[in-house]
């Protein structure tokens, strides 16, 4: 139980043992260290009696295998969780600090790229607080997302150090690790009794380190474990290796353990081919298939059995190589056939699809994937030869099949063919993305099982998100309704009653106002630039990518100041124009797009003769923590992708959430948003799902019909080559314009129908605008949003994967006696 003065107490002590300082004397990031130990200290307890629990009860266990996590800060969602946030902000008044600057002080975990793994961590909070079984497994990356710094309005990335000062919510269990085999060649002996034994020799292995960091449940005593592995040397610089003349090998060891964890591939929605990044998959899998399988071996004797305790989902195909390294450890170590192993296998893999972009899809060559994990490969190699049979002998002769199904073919690996055949459940993250999923991109792997695919829409957790992120509104939201829906958040539902309420909506909106004051503070300390918290927040925060269309939105911005300097008298609300997001190292294009967010950002903000009336805004490093407060402060979420393109989205959720107004597109949980909250309470344009994909299959569509025809769009793309917002330079932004109209490339032009939505976008701006006017009206709007948001917690995307795929045990945590 916690305890204020033992709390104070745990605090001065961990000063003074960490640092042999005085609370006085020691610095911010000091006592954040203290105070986040002695939170630690109040948590050990209800995870030692979880595990305790879980021990007696033997309740079935979901390992979500994900390459990332994107956790963001710890310090104030665990006290929030553990019911403790109020008197530790109190405890340390007295002490002298504010517990807001001393959550600053946390870096974030940002063990992620973007919404794939913040959804992990969404889940992970679901789990524990709904009370099941579950480990998060990752990776300890020494580098998470690159930290963003803008330097003439160009990107820069910094590496992210995270570790630097020490994480003080991480254990190291050294006691459990395992060791992980790479490259040789695969050797194969007949034992005595005429079975093959197949032996990995003259490998590389490293050591792979668990770290376990706590995942508290909301007010139950549940804490769960994300388990990251890092990796270590397997032998540090033996005098023998040398004597042998091994030197090379223990240094290439050495090596590799240090290359193998170092740092976060920045990609989103996209495949690099890197054989560090398959060495990476390989890494943690291992360790943790090796895990799973000695955890259950304590208490059961009988492998055959073990899916009945042990399931494991695979976020994406990043993981895929468990279900080859499951079939290995059951028949190489555990001395299972084929059949049996696949049976076992085939019962505990199951693989969620994140994406439909090819360009995301992994294909490994067969080189590079059979050198790296010969083993692996071999294995891989019969799914498949045994796939193909049963595909030949369903749809006999038909090669076509084949070709579009093997799992190894062309050269290549192709992980999502091995998840699919191999797994019990292939799930999309939204209804429309599943529904995309079984009539077009895996159509004939849907004809085949139809029984494996299943959706299951994305959810966040309201508990970071309103509880933590939008404190203000958290409570206000309590006052009204209780707060149940802090654990039943379809019970936001009744605030409803108060949409048409003068008196609520007048708080309603005050909120906002202050929220958005907290950002403007923000935005003015980290930019500079003076931004009117009257003004209408239009928010668009997300990776960048091309399918995204950041570009839509700035080319727009571009068209209303244009439209402002030409009708200097117009009736114009002012509006504010928020943007957060960082490009893949690599990915050119989309850098650019953020020059020229930047470009046009200088060129508006100081232009007096608008009188403020638009502001552009890039946010720095945008990131969880930002995030927060972030969606706190919108009155619009930008939720734009070209239809069909974006599987989900969460931010949109976490948008609504706060009650802010979808301005979006057809796409993803767009669709399911409208469902709820009713398309008079939101702003939907453009191409839908089905107009894209019939484009895409007619080769595209003519942009150049519409620069010809529009005088608006016209003048603006002639912008980004007369150089309006480059100084006079017309190659900077040259490639936008190429890629929109282009002529060039062998690239289609405008891919991502930009243009074509370009209208059709800008009038349901104006539809904004008007809306906003209407004060009664648009607060009207924001209510109910945040009143239907009830289907997007992520406890019950949780309790629905719970049902309908992995069939956990739910628990209580006996906290008696401790
Ligand atoms: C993503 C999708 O792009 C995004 O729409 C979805 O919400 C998220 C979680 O399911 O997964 N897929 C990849 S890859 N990165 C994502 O963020």
């Amino acid at each position: 139980m916690f305890n204020k003065e033992t709390f104070k107490k745990s605090v001065k002590d961990n000063v003074k043992t960490l640092y042999r300082r005085t609370l006085e004397e020691a610095t911010p990031q000091q006592v954040f260290q203290a105070v986040s130990y002695a939170v630690k200290d109040v948590i050990i307890d209800d995870w030692l009696a979880t595990q305790k629990t879980y021990e007696k009860e033997d309740p079935k266990t979901v390992y979500y295998m994900s390459m990332e996590f994107l956790m963001g800060r710890a310090l104030g969602n665990n006290l929030l969780n553990l019911m403790a946030y109020d008197q530790v902000r109190e405890a340390l008044e007295e002490l002298g600090f504010d517990l807001n600057a001393i959550e600053d002080q946390e870096p974030d975990p940002a063990l992620g790229n973007g919404g794939l793994g913040r959804l992990a961590a969404c889940f992970l909070d679901s789990l524990a607080t709904l009370g099941y079984s579950a480990y998060g497994c990752g990776i300890r990356y020494r580098y998470g997302m690159f930290k963003q710094k803008i330097e003439n309005g160009y990107q820069i990335e910094v590496p992210d150090q995270w570790l630097k000062d020490g994480y003080p919510f991480e254990l190291r269990r050294p006691e459990y690790a395992k060791e992980v085999k790479f490259g040789g060649y695969v050797r194969v002996e007949m034992e005595p009794n005429g079975k093959m034994k197949f032996i990995q020799e003259n490998y590389q292995s490293v050591l792979a380190i668990p770290f376990d960091m706590p995942i508290v449940g909301y007010n139950n005593h549940v804490v769960n474990t994300l388990r990251i592995w890092d990796a270590e040397a397997i032998n540090n610089f033996q005098l023998d290796k040398f004597d042998k003349g091994e030197y090379h090998q223990a240094v290439e060891q050495e090596n590799l353990a240090k290359t193998i964890v170092e740092v976060l591939y920045p990609n989103d929605n996209h495949y690099a081919g890197k054989e560090l990044r398959l060495k990476q998959q390989y890494f943690f899998i291992s360790a943790s298939v090796q895990a799973a399988i000695e955890k259950y071996k304590k208490k059961h004797s009988d492998i055959h059995k073990f899916y009945e305790k042990v399931t494991f989902q695979l976020n994406d195909t990043h993981p895929t190589v468990a279900i080859a390294e499951l079939m290995r450890i059951l028949m190489d170590e555990e001395g299972l056939e084929w059949d049996e192993a696949w049976e076992v296998t085939t019962k505990t893999c199951a693989y969620t699809n994140h994406t439909i972009m090819a360009e995301a899809l992994e294909k490994w060559p067969i080189e590079l994937f059979s050198k790296l994990l010969p083993r692996i490969y071999q294995i891989i190699e019969e799914i498949n030869r045994r796939f193909i049979m049963e595909i030949q002998q369903k749809y006999p002769g038909n090669q076509d099949k084949i070709k579009k199904m093997a799992i190894i073919y062309d050269g290549q690996v192709k992980m999502a063919h091995l998840a699919i055949a191999s797994g019990y459940s292939v799930n999309g993250v939204a209804k429309l993305h599943t529904e995309i999923l079984k009539n077009q991109e895996l159509k004939d792997f849907y004809e085949m099982m139809p029984w494996k695919f299943n959706n299951k829409t994305n959810g966040i957790t309201q508990r970071r998100f309103l509880l933590h992120g939008n404190q203000m509104l958290a409570a206000w939201v309590t006052d009204h309704i209780g707060n149940e829906w802090i654990t039943d958040l379809p019970q936001i539902s009744r605030l409803k009653v108060y949409a048409d309420d003068e008196k609520a909506q007048q708080e309603f909106m005050n909120i906002k106002y202050q929220n958005k004051q907290r950002l403007a503070k923000y935005i003015y300390e980290h930019n500079g630039i003076e931004v009117n918290p009257r003004s209408i927040f239009d928010v668009q925060v997300k990776r960048l990518h091309e399918y995204k269309r950041q570009l839509l939105n700035i080319l727009h911005v571009m068209y209303l100041y244009n439209q402002l300097k030409e009708h200097p008298d117009m009736d114009f609300y002012p509006r504010t124009f928020i943007f957060g997001a960082k490009a893949a190292a690599g990915y050119r294009r989309a850098k650019l797009t953020i020059k020229l967010i930047n470009a046009v950002a200088d060129v508006v903000n100081n232009d007096t003769s608008i009188g403020g009336k638009i502001k552009v805004v890039f946010i720095e490093d945008y990131r969880v923590s930002n995030a927060e407060m972030i969606f706190a402060a919108a009155d619009v979420s930008e939720q734009i992708s070209t239809a069909s393109k974006e599987a989900s989205g969460t931010s949109n959720m976490k948008f609504m959430l706060n009650g802010a107004v979808t301005l979006g597109t057809l796409d993803g949980a767009n669709v399911e948003i409208v469902e709820e909250v009713g398309e008079e309470n939101a702003f939907i344009f453009g191409l839908r799902s089905d107009e894209v994909i019939q484009y895409e299959k007619n080769g595209g569509y003519y942009p150049m019909d519409i620069f010809n025809n529009d005088q608006d769009i016209r003048k603006v793309l002639m912008q980004l080559i007369n150089g309006t917002y480059a100084n006079g330079d017309m190659e900077m932004f040259r490639d936008i314009y190429d890629s929109l109209l282009n002529t060039k490339s062998s690239e289609r032009a405008d891919t991502y129908f930009i243009l074509k939505d370009f209208k059709p976008y800008a009038d349901a701006h104006r539809q904004v605008e008007a809306a906003y006017r209407d004060e009664k009206r648009w607060a009207k709007m924001a209510i109910l949003n945040t009143a239907s948001c009830g289907k997007f917690t992520s406890d019950r995307t949780i309790q629905q994967y719970v049902d309908e795929i992995w069939h956990l045990d739910k628990v209580q945590i006996e906290t008696e006696g401790l």
